[in-house]
């Protein structure tokens, strides 16, 4: 992977036309910010094989070993109102779960699925975790916002406390895809999509094809609300991106992406 082998495959307009590849970085989001801050453009993208100081949500780690994965953020500045903004996590992670299936045969299509609101999964292992993040102006209007994506592509061995939950391409599939062609692939999945979003200010019209993707759909889950965990089952999207809850008492909650985690019962996606 290179700045020339990425750019030569890509077939967008805008996303990741301005193309910033790193040898090597502490975090691409911290790049990113920087890149925001000296103007760059909607759709830049940071890029790195080897990011050493990778971060989750909140105090969250993100591993990422040299050689067989990206960690990549992208930048857009959306003409969006800080309440729309949630919804980018979910429009990336339809990109990157189509912009991975698009490289595979057709007996995966259907098992590229997403753990609302920011995982992708591949039987039952985290492949693709999204954060993202946002630049306001002094004004409180938005000025950027940064979907960092990290995503396993060929690891094979994992640290042992990732042992359990994380997978990549690679040992989920046992299929080969070569990074650059998936940055590219994804860029193209996440301009179309970003443009449905963008053009209907809501996630109404990608709430279909997301739904089919949605490991949570009509399953048993956990919610980590700080102010108190609860049991329900998740029934789907709604147009802002919530996850829509049903708890065991019948009642109706919408589940806004950040305020609070799921889990499966049983295991990390069950
Ligand atoms: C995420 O957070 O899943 C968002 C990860 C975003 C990483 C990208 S890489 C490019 C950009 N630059 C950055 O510095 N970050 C972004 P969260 O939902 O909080 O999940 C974090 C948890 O996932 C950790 O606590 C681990 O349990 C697990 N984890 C860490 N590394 C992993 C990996 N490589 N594969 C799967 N799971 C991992």
């Amino acid at each position: 992977m290179n700045r020339n082998s990425i750019a030569g495959q890509l077939t967008t307009k805008w996303a990741a036309r301005h193309l910033d590849y790193r040898l090597q970085t502490i975090s691409t989001q911290e790049d990113a910010k920087a890149l925001v801050l000296a103007g760059a453009p909607h759709g830049s993208l940071v890029v790195t094989d080897d990011q050493t100081g990778g971060r989750g949500r909140g105090s969250r780690t993100w591993s990422c070993p040299p050689g067989s994965n990206i960690a990549m953020s992208l930048i857009l500045r959306p003409a969006l109102a800080l309440p729309q903004v949630p919804a980018l996590t979910l429009v990336a992670g339809l990109a990157v779960s189509q912009g991975i299936a698009d490289l595979l045969p057709a007996e995966w299509q259907d098992q590229i699925l997403i753990k609302w609101p920011n995982d992708v999964v591949i039987r039952k292992r985290k492949i693709c975790g999204i954060l993202t993040e946002t630049q306001l102006r002094p004004d409180g209007s938005v000025d950027a916002c940064i979907v960092g994506i990290g995503i396993n592509v060929r690891q094979t061995m994992f640290p042992e406390e990732l042992r359990e939950i994380a997978g990549s391409i690679l040992s989920q599939t046992g299929i080969r895809v070569g990074r650059s062609a998936l940055i590219a692939s994804f860029a193209g999945r996440m301009e179309e999509y970003y443009g449905v979003f963008a053009a209907a200010r809501s996630f109404a019209p990608l709430i279909d094809r997301y739904e089919k993707r949605l490991i949570n759909r009509d399953a048993p889950i956990r919610v980590l609300d700080p102010a108190g965990e609860w049991e329900g089952t998740a029934q789907g999207v709604d147009e802002s991106g919530a996850l829509i809850v049903t708890a065991q008492d019948g009642t109706l909650h919408r589940i806004g992406a950040g305020e609070v985690s799921v889990r499966g019962l049983y295991q990390y996606t069950d």
